[in-house]
């Protein structure tokens, strides 16, 4: 690969040398190198006008092309409250970017070519036109400004958590290459804790001193009762991480040495996604691809591949090492009785600490 690199990167230094001295040559008048086959012809034009027409339409055709081809990637419906307004905002934006976007490569295109030059034929001298430069200013100025303020409003919105007594507060704990979830028990408020604490099982580096922290939980599942907000708070011990719960809308970067924070309501259990028409048709769709490759598998002697389940997961969306393709957490939605059942099961953090000591 590095070999195949270089030889590319050696071409084009010496394409672009041997551009550069024909240009040298050409700028300094001299006949013998200028003979005709260096100037375009009218013929040259139009080639080159038919090809932008051509070129128009393959962009038109892939883009086209893609749109219907790659929809099926689509993430379904939002799984959180929020998610709407953020896949609306989203919409709205492309939606304008492409109207601009196929008008303005149409006329780029389509007077390249009517225009292509011809002998003998001169361009207009046409200083300006104030009607036309204030259209074109002013129009995108609208559309943007009001494209910014729904953009700001949208982000404020999803950003302002409110902390109500309602509030669930997580910390999401990041480090190479895994996440915990550390829950702030029946005090609804985390202990403090430092990267300096972290002794034997006190792998999150909560404070030993601090009561708020005796009654934490800490897991390697997030479990999440639908319909309560709940507000992440991230700590990373290590290196950059980023929180990415896409079927939530939600991303947050996770940064060594401070408290970041994003909140959502979960309102799609994980069993009602499993069940949800989108999801029964991607799950078949990946069973068969991964049967068909399982023939392979079992024909060499290996062992076929599991079949596939959907779960929600939280992942890393920031490159943070050579394991970081694997840094995912499961993430559970589910009814307020099934996750009280689930958390009533789990150990305290001073159950852990005292059961360590008793070691
Ligand atoms: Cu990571």
């Amino acid at each position: 690969m590095t070999v195949f690199l270089t030889i590319i990167v050696l071409a084009l230094l010496a394409v672009t040398g041997w551009q550069m001295s024909k240009i040298f040559q050409l700028s300094q008048g001299n006949q013998n190198v200028g003979n005709d086959s260096e100037v375009a012809n009218d013929k040259d034009n139009r080639i080159n006008g038919y090809l932008s027409i051509m070129f128009l339409i393959f962009l038109y055709v892939i883009s086209i092309y893609c749109f219907w081809n790659y929809s099926e990637f689509y993430l379904p419906e939002a799984s959180s409250a929020h998610g709407a307004d953020y896949d609306t905002l989203m919409f709205i934006t492309i939606a304008l970017i492409m109207f601009v976007q196929v008008i303005t490569q149409f006329l780029l295109f389509y007077f390249s070519n009517k225009y292509a030059g011809k002998k003998g034929q001169r361009a207009l001298f046409y200083a300006d036109n104030d009607k036309l430069e204030f259209i074109w200013t002013i129009i995108p100025v609208v559309v943007l400004a009001g494209l910014i303020l729904y953009g700001l409003f949208t982000w404020s919105d999803i950003m302002n958590v409110e902390e109500t007594e309602d509030t669930m507060v997580v910390e999401l704990y990041a480090y190479q290459f895994a996440w915990r979830a550390r829950y702030s028990g029946d005090d609804n408020t985390l202990g403090k804790a430092n990267v300096r604490y972290i002794e034997g099982i006190n792998a999150l580096g909560v404070d030993p001193s601090d009561n708020y922290g005796k009654d934490d939980v800490i897991t390697t599942e997030l479990h999440l009762p639908v319909n309560k907000p709940v507000l992440f708070k991230f700590r990373s011990q290590d290196v950059l991480h980023s929180a990415y719960m896409p079927f939530f809308r939600a991303q947050m970067n996770v940064v060594p040495g401070m408290i970041t924070q994003f909140g959502f309501t979960p309102t799609v259990t994980s069993e009602d996604i499993q069940e949800s028409e989108f999801m029964i048709k991607k799950v078949r769709k990946i069973n068969e691809i991964r049967r068909e490759n399982s023939k392979d598998l079992v024909a060499k002697g290996e062992e076929p591949l599991d079949s596939y389940e959907f779960e929600y997961y939280l992942l890393c969306n920031k490159i943070c090492g050579k394991s970081h393709y694997n840094m995912q957490m499961k993430i559970v939605v589910e009814s307020e009785e099934d996750f009280n059942a689930w958390m009533a099961e789990q150990k305290t953090l001073s159950e852990e600490l005292s059961a360590q000591a008793s070691n």
